[in-house]
């Protein structure tokens, strides 16, 4: 039993198709908190997190999108996602853009730094979202979070990240689509990029059990953050950025059922839902399952598999 807190994140600031501030509402309309509490957790759901009253932060690159906003939710989500991991719970953030990860892997990285322990971080995603505000071309802050993250310069409006993460504890999966600038900065970073080609060659048990080992022999905090574009589109359309050749049902459960046996995961995130563009709720109904399987469900209870 694991005491589960969900947090309403609607951030639709990251980026410019309107839709994911939407998220939280089509999780709890999917049942996200009534199945995890079908599988034995304790579950709260904190309700939804507000904007604060927004700062006249600009930024030097015209291109940058909605920054007051971000802004504000990266405060609110670190303040948030740090309180509950202080009180001994799993936040779950329902979002929600990807912007969001600014703020919950910060307050993830804020708790881990308080109690000593080193923060990896699992980002599930097509894209690599590793621009500085300086750097997109698009102006979408939910391209940038994991730049922030491993402590990039350029993010002068936003407050200095708590604790940045090493590259050789970030590992990434399904990524497809990387901008040319992104591609440049992180041939200076350890990162592990599982792109599309490792997954077809390994699968994804090889890859992220050489990762799990890393975290486990630190005895790390690991946070997930799951890209709804992770997944290929044909079983979840309701993303603004459709990305082809993406993570099929089953390798996406796989990966959840393996990070549950793990027992290593400390925090999750659930970015880039857009109702909006759902088809009869189908990919609101895939994260729920998705998050099924990462807090435990099985389809076969007796047999005893062992992942390490
Ligand atoms: C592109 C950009 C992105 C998510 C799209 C795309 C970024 N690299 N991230 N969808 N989740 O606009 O910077
Ligand atoms: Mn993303
Ligand atoms: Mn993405
Ligand atoms: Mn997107």
């Amino acid at each position: 039993m694991t005491g589960i807190s969900l947090i309403g994140a609607p951030v639709d600031s990251g980026q410019r198709n309107r839709g994911c501030l939407m998220g939280p509402a089509a999780y709890r309309v999917a049942r996200l908190a009534e199945s995890l509490h079908d599988l034995g957790h304790q579950v709260r759901d904190l309700g939804d997190l507000v904007l604060p009253p927004l700062s006249g932060a600009t930024c030097t690159n015209p291109a940058v999108d909605q920054l007051p906003e971000t802004l504000g939710w990266t405060q609110v989500l670190s303040d948030s996602v740090a309180a509950e991991l202080s009180a001994g719970q799993l936040p779950i953030i329902m979002g929600g853009d990807h912007a969001l990860a600014l703020g919950s892997v910060s307050g993830a990285a804020r708790h881990a730094a308080a109690a000593g322990r080193p923060l990896f971080l699992l980002w599930l995603d097509a894209h690599t979202d590793f621009h500085t505000p300086l750097s997109t071309v698009s102006g979408n802050l939910h391209g940038t979070p994991v730049a922030y993250i491993a402590g990039r310069q350029d993010f002068d409006a936003f407050p200095p990240f708590p604790a940045p993460i090493p590259g050789e504890r970030i590992c990434m999966f399904g990524i497809r689509s990387v901008d040319p600038a992104e591609h440049a900065a992180l041939l200076k970073f350890d990162i592990a990029i599982n792109d599309m080609r490792v997954l077809d060659e390994q699968g994804v048990v090889a890859p992220l059990r050489a990762f799990l080992d890393k975290v486990r022999a630190a005895n790390g905090m690991l946070h997930v953050s799951l890209d709804v574009d992770f997944l290929d589109p044909s079983i979840a359309p309701a993303v603004g950025t459709t990305v082809p050749g993406g993570a099929t049902f089953r390798e996406a459960h796989l990966v959840c059922e393996l990070l549950h046996e793990s027992g290593l995961m400390t925090s999750l995130d659930l970015v880039e839902l857009n109702p909006f563009l759902d088809e009869r709720g189908r990919t609101a109904k895939l994260m729920v399952d998705l998050v099924g399987s990462l807090m435990g469900r099985k389809v076969f209870d007796r047999v005893t598999r062992s992942f390490t």
